[in-house]
């Protein structure tokens, strides 16, 4: 019988494993947990894999713990960050770990997932019990060699991060004596936190046995960083990054990462993701692939509603012709596009120029005559044409395009 093992191998999902046994522990049901850090207002692209092999484990019958980190969020986790991070307020984290949850909350089912907060334990523990009962068994030594210690002490690194490892791994220890959890998951760069938490549990623990397993860092065949546009990070908060904007970053993935991404990012089967595969080789301009892949991950993050709507946008955009949107589609989903404001009633010459798709009136004209223009997918040929309200969905937006790709989209200022 295949396992979630082997669905995450097959996808090349695993980066490390503490202990190779676990792919015979995961043949039965099992309590994991994965931690998210309250840092920002909203989850980005980078959470969405270990959210997504969460929902592997859910499918396979195991059973999620989702973690928000309360307390660790007021420390700040030093793992494979530069320099040491400005604390937030109390307040400020209390909102986070709310929001958070409430993101997580979407992605994952419910009744098959604990939501916990470790703000829970960790604040109930006394100073003097931390150094006695949980700082007593870490070695100075053992934690300065830990990766993420170690390339911070030249450029600095406070008491208050160092000791971010020992919260991770009483938090497994936790969740591990009372809720049962016998594994860890998180990124690369979660290793040596994992493995703090494992050296904690066999500590406090006789004849334990945990585990924790590393998911790889997503990257990009270019070298660059993955999740960041020019715009910034790419969240999931639709009201940070539009669904639009959301759908368009996963359909601009190149063809050389594209097959990763589908098995990384979608449910597909590794049969439909060939398929694909064999698409790219043979047709890479129908760009099939990305088309599955940004269909497939927006539904996930945004629901399969708002997809359709998003897709029927981006077809609009292609063709010009937005005629089949009503103003609250257009309203919603063309926020981050550039608009020009025109005042009604110029003649379709003066239109050209302003909208900057002709550079004189000579050239205006040349594009009428070889029926280059559309206005809302309408081809114009009469020179002169007076752009109105008449021609605007709701009297207002109008797309004005010249030839397949250079294309306005127009707001007209009715007087
Ligand atoms: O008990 C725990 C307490 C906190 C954490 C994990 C377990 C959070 C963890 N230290 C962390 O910083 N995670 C990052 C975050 O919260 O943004 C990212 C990791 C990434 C992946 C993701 O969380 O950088 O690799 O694990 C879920």
């Amino acid at each position: 019988m295949k396992t979630v093992y082997d669905e995450l191998t097959s996808r090349e999902l695993i980066n490390q494993v503490t202990d190779q046994t676990i792919s015979e522990r995961l043949k039965s049901p099992i309590t994991l947990y994965c931690g998210f850090d309250p840092t920002g207002d909203s989850l980005h692209v980078g959470h969405l894999l270990p959210i997504i092999i969460m929902k592997h484990f859910e499918n396979y019958g195991h059973n999620n713990i989702a973690l928000v980190g309360g307390a660790t969020g007021l420390i700040g986790d030093p793992s494979f960050k530069k320099n040491e991070r400005a604390l937030n307020t109390k307040q400020t984290v209390k909102e986070y770990s709310m929001t958070i949850k409430q993101q997580l909350i979407k992605y994952l089912d419910e009744n098959k997932t604990n939501f916990v907060n470790n703000y829970d334990w960790v604040s109930e523990i006394s100073v003097l019990d931390f150094l006695r009962n949980f700082g007593k068994n870490f070695n100075i030594n053992y934690m300065i060699n830990k990766e993420s210690v170690s390339s911070r002490l030249e450029s600095g690194l406070s008491y208050t991060e160092f000791s971010y490892t020992i919260l991770q791994a009483m938090d497994f220890n936790e969740l591990y004596k009372n809720y049962n959890c016998e594994l860890q998951i998180g990124g690369s760069d979660q290793w040596g936190n994992i493995t703090s938490g494992l050296e904690l549990i066999r500590k406090e623990n006789n004849d334990s046995k945990a585990y924790g397993i590393t998911i790889p860092l997503v990257t990009k065949s270019d070298g660059t960083k993955f999740g960041k546009t020019e715009g910034g990070a790419i969240w999931l908060d639709p009201s940070k990054t539009s669904p639009y904007e959301f759908y368009q970053f996963f359909l601009n993935t190149v063809d050389s990462d594209v097959i990763k991404y589908l098995k990384y990012f979608t449910f597909l089967s590794l049969d439909e993701i060939n398929k694909l595969s064999d698409l790219v080789m043979t047709k890479p301009h129908l760009r099939e692939s990305q088309k599955v892949l940004a269909y497939e991950i927006t539904k996930f993050v945004h629901g399969q509603e708002i997809t359709e709507q998003v897709i029927k946008v981006t077809e609009c955009l292609f063709t010009g012709d937005i005629t089949s949107l009503s103003v609250s589609e257009i309203e919603t989903y063309f926020i981050n596009i550039e608009q020009v404001n025109i005042q009604s009633n110029l003649d379709i010459v003066e239109f050209l120029i302003a909208t900057n798709l002709a550079t004189s009136k000579r050239e205006a004209r040349e594009f009428i005559n070889a029926g280059a223009i559309s206005v809302n997918g309408k081809k114009i040929f009469d020179l002169n044409t007076i752009i109105t309200k008449e021609h605007a969905i709701g009297g207002k937006y109008l797309m004005i395009k010249r030839g397949k790709k250079k294309f306005a989209f127009v707001r007209l200022d009715n007087e």
